[in-house]
């Protein structure tokens, strides 16, 4: 056994017969759930897919309302790059492949990526 302080005081505990015998008690060091990792979807400007595909992806994928598809939109074609949404990595994975698979069906180069949220280090 380790020398727990709690383990310790009730290993020497007088025993009774049928009172909790063998019973150990330990303190968790750790969480139990441990929050899995977020990451960033990123979408990327081009010259050829239009504004309103990349509103239309931003609303039906990403669940965003149109004010905020719009302006995300507009932020990418402005600064080359910008955040769609933080997901944990399988639906960020998934997220991707269907705007692939939209955007291919629309002949239109749209690309998307994703990074570790740094964000979520700490929290
Ligand atoms: N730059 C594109 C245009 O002018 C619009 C656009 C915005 C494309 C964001 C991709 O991720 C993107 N038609």
């Amino acid at each position: 056994m380790r020398s727990g302080s709690i383990g310790v005081i009730l290993s020497t505990m007088p025993r009774k017969p049928g009172a909790d015998e063998g019973t150990i008690l330990e303190e968790r060091t750790r969480p139990k759930f441990k929050r899995p990792p977020l990451y960033k979807v990123l979408l990327h400007n081009d010259d050829y897919t239009t504004r309103e595909f990349v509103v239309y992806v931003l609303q039906a994928i990403f669940d965003h309302d149109e004010q905020t598809a719009v302006s995300i939109m507009l932020h990418v074609h402005h600064r080359g790059v910008g955040v769609a949404g933080v997901y944990t990595r399988e639906i960020a994975e998934t997220k991707i492949r269907t705007v692939e698979v939209l955007a291919e069906r629309e002949g239109f180069p749209l690309l998307l990526t994703m990074e570790p949220d740094d964000d979520d280090d700490d929290e």
